[in-house]
């Protein structure tokens, strides 16, 4: 048990002894109530699926007086909270005492409609702020969160919502996922504050008992990067005792005994702790005289009357931390405290059987019947302990939940080419655009990424608009007059948010940025740049942002083998599938730039949707276009030559719905080409030199295979539902196509991507796109190689028509 920090010992505002006497009996309720919830949907409840799991009871032991401390004494209406995964009994049992959860809900905890395993901010209805569930992610988003709170404050939105701290009750184990570093690396840049830490220091994970010489290391860390770092490791009944003679002796054999023995021996009990202590501290008589004032099991309960569950010296703690800086509060605890495993190394599954519950109840002095009883057994009074959270001032203000106005989305123009122009160029020409608009939806946009803000062509925009920081930094070069393209001013108006090389931190700034209206009352239009292939390296960040249903644009560019000569590490092949698999995010990728226009002029709205459609109900719920969600847009540095055309408000509805036909087939034609983004050219190409074989051959242009596919599937189970004259948008257009077309698919990216569209109306497909790494050529090359070019399409259309 060693490490040394800081130590918080003199509190400035002591708390009433009254008010602390309460506080452990609530925490004594909120431990029984979070026991009591998981074995009753482990043990009790039938869910006829035989399956128990753990994780939860041990863990919701370690830190109940955490979760007491911050949400019954410390926490403000305006903190918001990231709760480590298996805490999450405890916060839902913290919240049905405030009122704020039904009885139903822990009643049918882990069940379908019931609380959630893990603290959900789509699927609980008890005010969760941010999800977790995937360790680390959820704390690193707390740090974001406040980094977002800065930039929404320093322009002056939002400003009657109180400033809050964020706050992440964290596992220890958590500390060994990378995000947590690289997420500290960047707050260090942007001087992040109003943050809180608060490590569940069990010295356990799954398996195993951590290390801590290793988590002395990481505390510096903390320190290195500008935390104040505050160790909470002894309770009052220990500190006190050190402070008598012999105590000194007591504090050193603590302080050097091995993780392992301290946990063993917690479980061991009293008896095992004193025959240790009597054994290794021999001779030491005004040592042992201290311990022989207590019983086994006082003694027990003083050898882990550790700082994380010393209730007086939480509060305390959390009273007197400094607010301009992020704060690590190491909080010693022993994993299932109170519990029968306590200590255990194998605990983090563990679960009470049935005699060791009633064994509990009894000794919580609950009577069978009154298990969900909110005051039962408890030694305060219910009156009185009602008043005391009636009075508790996180929850004065109710539900948290907070929205924001949408913002009007002006008329996106569409960029004029003269001659062949990319998608990531008429990216960079649409925010340029916007950034010279005094428009609201100007004002809103925040941009940010991780190190590619320049090659993905958002350098205009941030010319114009400027880099946010909390204060003013001057540009140097500027101020000496040196040529730069990039005049890039820094301060609190800034608009673009400049992140070092880590896909994590961009999805988590955007998750946070993308629940600003949520979290801070004020709407912001997040659009985060990245190479496509990158998506990878941050992809459970990625799928974490949705999940909690952040809204923001993302633009990945560039992609596939298309960026050629880059070569192989830098070519995307499956992203076109992540984006038709991740849920609440609409993927696209234009060939052109009306196109884009288009799209992204829809985006700007879609992410500020906030209707209850559920996604797979009729109309236009069937792509969650009420509910609205986030973008993700693929785009390409390939110069293509734009097509000579009118936008058309049907043009427009086609190209949001996933596809249209830029030459629509003429009867009795027996080809089609579908193909999507950057390689219309190829598909152009050998429509013509197909004409002639296949006379009135068809060309599908596929502007989001993710909305045609969905579309498709939701009519489905519509027609399934007995609903009738439904038809999704992609069955309308290959409704026109006879029985025996063949249709030939093309994609810089994966070929299942598009081959699916056989199946819509039973039509024979053949799929072209690319299935292995790439590597460095010209582009002509690469398409050759990969089966990508006009050729390849005549074989291919050959092949498939002859095909039985
Ligand atoms: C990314 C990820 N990997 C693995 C898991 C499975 N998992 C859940 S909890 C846990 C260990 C947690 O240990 P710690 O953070 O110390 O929590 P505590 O001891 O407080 O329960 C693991 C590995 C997960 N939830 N997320
Ligand atoms: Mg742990």
């Amino acid at each position: 048990m060693s490490a040394q920090h800081a130590t918080v010992s003199d509190a400035s505002q002591p708390i009433s002894q009254e008010s602390l006497a309460l506080l452990r009996d609530l925490k004594r309720k909120i431990l029984w109530l979070s026991s009591w919830m998981i074995h009753n949907a482990n043990h009790l409840r039938d869910s006829g699926d035989g399956l128990k799991v753990g994780g939860h009871q041990a863990s919701s032991a370690s830190c109940a007086s955490i979760m007491t401390a911050l949400y019954l004494n410390a926490l403000r209406p305006e903190d918001r909270v990231a709760v480590k995964p298996h805490a999450s009994p405890v916060f839902h049992a913290i919240q049905y005492l405030l009122g704020h959860q039904g009885q139903d809900k822990l009643e049918n905890f882990r069940a379908f409609g019931g609380a959630q395993s893990y603290p959900s901010r789509t699927k609980d209805t008890d005010d969760v702020d941010f999800s977790t569930g995937s360790v680390g992610l959820g704390v690193a988003m707390t740090a974001f969160a406040s980094l977002v709170q800065d930039y929404v404050r320093a322009k002056g939105l939002g400003s009657d919502w109180p400033e809050g701290r964020m706050v992440a009750v964290v596992g220890d184990a958590e500390l060994d996922e990378g995000n947590i570093y690289e997420c500290l690396l960047e707050c260090w840049k942007h001087r992040i504050r109003n943050c809180w830490w608060v490590i569940d220091y069990n010295r356990q994970s799954l398996d195993a008992v951590v290390s801590d010489r290793l988590f002395n290391k990481i505390a510096g860390l903390f320190e290195t990067m500008g935390w104040e770092v505050i160790s909470l490791k002894y309770g009052r009944a220990l500190e006190r005792l050190f402070a008598e003679p012999g105590g000194d002796r007591l504090r050193d054999w603590i302080d050097n005994c091995p993780n392992t023995l301290y946990s063993a021996l917690t479980f061991q009990g009293g008896e095992a702790w004193r025959g240790q202590l009597q054994a290794d501290l021999a001779g030491a008589h005004e040592t042992l005289d201290l311990i022989a004032r207590y019983d086994d099991d006082a003694l027990a309960e003083l050898m882990t009357n550790l700082g994380g569950h010393d209730l007086e010296t939480l509060v305390d703690a959390f009273s007197n931390a400094p607010s301009d800086k992020p704060v690590c509060f190491i909080a010693y605890t022993v994993k299932g405290h109170g519990l029968p495993f306590q200590g255990h190394k194998d605990n983090h599954a563990g679960l009470m059987n049935v005699a060791q519950m009633e064994a509990f109840r009894e000794a919580n002095a609950i009577a069978p019947g009154q298990e969900w009883d909110k005051f039962a057994g408890l030694r305060h009074d219910a009156d009185a302990l009602q008043a005391f959270l009636g009075a508790v001032p996180f929850a004065a203000k109710g539900a948290r939940r907070l929205s924001a106005e949408r913002v009007g989305v002006d008329k996106i123009e569409i960029p004029q080419a003269s001659g062949p122009a990319s998608t990531q160029e008429g990216f960079g020409r649409v925010l340029a655009d916007i950034s010279r608009s005094d428009s609201e939806l100007a004002k809103r946009i925040v941009t940010t990424s991780p190190d590619v803000t320049v090659s993905t062509n958002l350098g205009p925009w941030v010319n114009q608009r400027g880099l946010f920081a909390r204060k003013e930094r001057s540009d140097i070069f500027k101020e000496r007059g040196l040529m730069s393209p990039q005049r890039w001013e820094m301060g609190p108006a800034g608009q673009h948010i400049e992140l070092g090389i880590a896909e994590n931190n961009l999805f988590l700034l955007l998750a946070a940025a993308g629940l600003s209206h949520s979290l801070f009352g004020t709407r912001l239009i997040p659009i985060g740049t990245l190479y496509d292939p990158f998506i990878q390296r941050g992809l459970d960040a990625l799928n974490y942002a949705c999940y909690q249903d952040a809204r923001f644009i993302l633009v990945a560019t560039p992609s596939g083998v298309t960026l050629a000569p880059e070569g192989g590490a830098h070519q995307s092949i499956g992203t076109p599938l992540i984006g038709m698999a991740q849920d609440g995010l609409a993927s696209f990728e234009p060939a052109f730039l009306d196109e884009l226009a288009v799209i992204m002029q829809w985006s700007f709205d879609y992410v500020q949707r906030e209707g209850e459609g559920a996604g797979d109900a009729l109309s236009s719920g069937w792509l969650r276009d009420e509910k609205g969600g986030s973008v993700y847009l693929r785009l390409s540095t390939r110069p293509v030559e734009q097509p000579a055309r009118a936008m058309t408000p049907e043009l427009e509805h086609q190209i949001i719905q996933g596809g249209y036909w830029l030459r629509a087939p003429e009867p009795g034609a027996n080809l089609i080409l579908a193909y999507t983004g950057a390689v219309a050219p190829e598909a152009i190409q050998a429509a013509g030199l197909l004409a002639e074989k296949h006379r009135g051959l068809g060309v599908l242009a596929i502007t989001s295979a993710d909305r045609l596919s969905a579309g498709w599937h939701a009519a489905n189970r519509a027609r399934e539902r007995c609903e009738r004259d439904v038809s999704s948008h992609v069955e309308e257009l290959l409704g026109q196509v006879s029985n025996d077309t063949c249709i030939v698919t093309l994609i810089d990216g994966h070929p299942e991507t598009l081959s699916w569209l056989g199946a819509v109306r039973g039509h024979k497909v053949r799929a072209l796109g690319v299935e292995h790494f790439g590597q460095s050529g010209s582009l002509g090359e690469l398409y050759a190689h990969h089966g990508l070019n006009a050729d390849a399409i005549l074989a291919a259309a050959k092949s498939v028509r002859v095909r039985g």
